[in-house]
């Protein structure tokens, strides 16, 4: 082969992935950045462990952490310290929690980042902070709050009392590009408010969930299921979307099954495949389950956005996806049943060409799988829409 045509093949085979790599990128990148932390409350003991920054957490006061995905909060001594400089360089920030409120007394702090006049490990006085209480102690409602320069600080109230017994979401934007913060329960806005100082202005030494910068105010007491820090302003179609696809962690089944029963195999198991994480895109928090499959026969998971019902040549089972398949079949992701997982890069779906999931997607996954007797066959179904 000359030279020329065999330089004209390597450029037509690099294409088209280069380009789907860089679009993929380009699509995805941004909104992955701008989650800085988040703490699912997943795993034992009292590390709160933060998936994507790295910024582990501390939790103080005799609670633990019981691998339910929650931490109680006791209401008398119990709190988290996350490390300082959190909002270091920030100019927007959103803050977003899942939580269950027990009641009592306001003032209690969903978080509380800033510090006090008995200094970094101390409750005081509090000097500079931005936080979340479930119910102020003047309008009995919600309350973002901010104080980081000046005397008095600025707040954002939410329309109702808080439920008590029951999961609220919240999400507490700080806009300062455009000098505003807002308020949402439930995916839901609630008001905003003008401000005038920014998060430069808070000395971010105490960063806690569940404790006050004023020694006054009483710990929180209630569950705490997620919370997240970007770095960024959600608005409101995102804050919605978030809400929507809930608060995720490990073992949270997200998806719709179809499809199913499948077919039985040779271990007289019909394959299942369950969705679990999050349907949040800026999450990438997805892991597909295979189960009930033939033990030590290979298997690997397909997806496609189009759904399908066809016995293909050869196989016992039904292939539940249509159009362009995207196998997930790198050496490193084919496994050998009666079990697997796979967690899914959300940024590349091996269709061809490659490409990412965005916020309003609906991906369909299957698992593909040899069985005894050089026959194969196929779990049902799972369907996500994403957020
Ligand atoms: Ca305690
Ligand atoms: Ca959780």
């Amino acid at each position: 082969m000359d030279r020329a045509l065999r330089k004209s093949r390597l450029d037509a085979s690099l294409r088209l992935p280069l380009t789907a790599i860089v679009c993929a990128w380009f699509m995805s990148g941004p909104a992955q950045a701008q989650l800085l932390h988040r703490y699912s409350f997943d795993g034992s003991g009292t590390v709160l462990v933060d998936s994507v920054g790295g910024a582990d957490g501390t939790v103080l006061g005799g609670a633990t952490l019981g691998g339910t995905g929650t931490l109680i909060f006791d209401g008398v001594d119990d709190y988290v310290e996350l490390p300082p400089n959190l909002l270091t360089g920030l100019v927007d920030a959103t803050f977003e929690a899942w939580v269950d409120w027990g009641g009592g007394v306001a003032w209690q702090r969903i978080f509380d980042f800033g510090d006090s006049s008995g200094g970094p490990g101390n409750q005081g006085n509090g000097l500079t902070y931005i936080v979340l209480t479930p119910e102020d102690g003047t309008n009995a409602v919600p309350t973002g709050a901010v104080l980081a320069g000046g005397t008095t600080s600025i707040k954002v109230y939410a329309n109702s009392a808080t439920a008590t017994a029951t999961m609220v979401h919240y999400a507490f934007v700080f806009d300062g590009a455009n000098d505003s913060m807002s308020l949402y329960v439930d995916g839901i806005f609630q008001s905003s408010t003008p401000i005038t100082m920014d998060l430069s202005g808070i000395n971010d030494v105490n960063n806690w969930l569940g404790r006050s910068q004023w020694s006054a105010n009483p710990n929180f007491g209630g569950t705490m299921t997620e919370f997240r820090l970007y770095g960024e302003v959600l608005d409101a179609s995102a804050v919605a979307g978030s809400y929507a696809a809930g608060p995720g962690g490990a073992g949270s089944v997200v998806g719709t099954s179809y499809c199913g029963p499948a077919i039985p195999n040779s271990s007289g198991l019909a394959g299942a495949i369950t969705a679990e994480g999050s349907s949040a895109v800026l999450l990438n928090d997805l892991t597909l389950v295979a189960d009930q499959l033939p033990p030590g026969q290979f298997a690997f998971f397909l997806s496609s956005q189009t759904q399908g019902f066809v016995n293909p040549p050869g196989s016992s089972g039904i292939l539940c996806l249509g159009g362009g398949l995207g196998p997930f079949h790198q050496q490193s992701q084919i496994f050998q049943g009666p079990s697997g997982t796979l967690a899914v890069d959300l940024t590349s779906i091996p269709v061809n060409p490659v490409q990412a999931v965005l916020p309003g997607d609906t991906w369909n996954f299957q698992c593909w799988y040899r069985d005894i007797g050089n026959t194969n066959n196929l779990t049902d179904a799972v369907s996500v829409a994403f957020q």
